[in-house]
């Protein structure tokens, strides 16, 4: 995998030239993960590698800073891009496919998994990456349904800070 990122060049701007992190997780049919951002501990590059089952992945804006009042105050030229980008969104992430996320849509958005087991409504309309997508007739033949299994995911970062004592340990910074 790492020789193929290699090939693509995805890491290629990051502090390390390519991954020193994979996080894998693993997601049973109703069961997802809270929208967060990836914060500022990895360089803003994230590939993704789905295997198992597939599932949507929301894409949705950050909040805005508080107002005195505790309402959501936000900026209009955030809302400005938002729109132009279509946020909120879903990207549909097939078994066996790569995900890259980068730049702005690393920094200035929060991605999340509905704890659902059934995604429902999928199509041209509501899934961003619907024309990339290998086997959509699949899910065209269910309706626009995708019934989810266990999915696994690999997630490949770059971590910033390489701690000196894990060097001594693992013989790399
Ligand atoms: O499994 C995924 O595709 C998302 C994982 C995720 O959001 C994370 O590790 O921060």
């Amino acid at each position: 995998v790492v020789q193929r990122f290699k090939e693509l060049g995805i890491f290629d701007n990051t502090p390390h030239q390519g991954p020193n992190h994979v996080l894998v997780n693993e997601y049973r049919p109703g069961k997802g993960i809270m929208p967060h951002e990836d914060g500022d501990a990895y360089a803003s590059v994230v590939a993704t590698v789905s295997l198992g089952g597939g599932l949507c992945l929301d894409v949705v804006p950050k909040p805005g800073r508080e107002d005195g009042d505790g309402e959501d105050v936000k900026k209009e030229e955030d809302e400005k891009k938002e729109k132009e980008w279509g946020i909120p969104t879903r990207i549909f992430q097939e078994p066996r496919s790569l995900l890259i996320t980068m730049g702005s849509a690393y920094r200035e958005l929060m991605h999340g998994i509905s704890s659902i087991s059934i995604d429902e409504d999928l199509g041209a309309e509501t899934v961003v990456n619907w024309e990339l997508l290998g086997d959509k007739e699949k899910i065209e033949a269910e309706g626009g349904r995708n019934e989810r299994g266990t999915r696994v995911s690999l997630t490949y970062r770059d971590v910033l800070k390489v701690s000196s004592a894990a060097s001594k340990i693992f013989g790399r910074r």
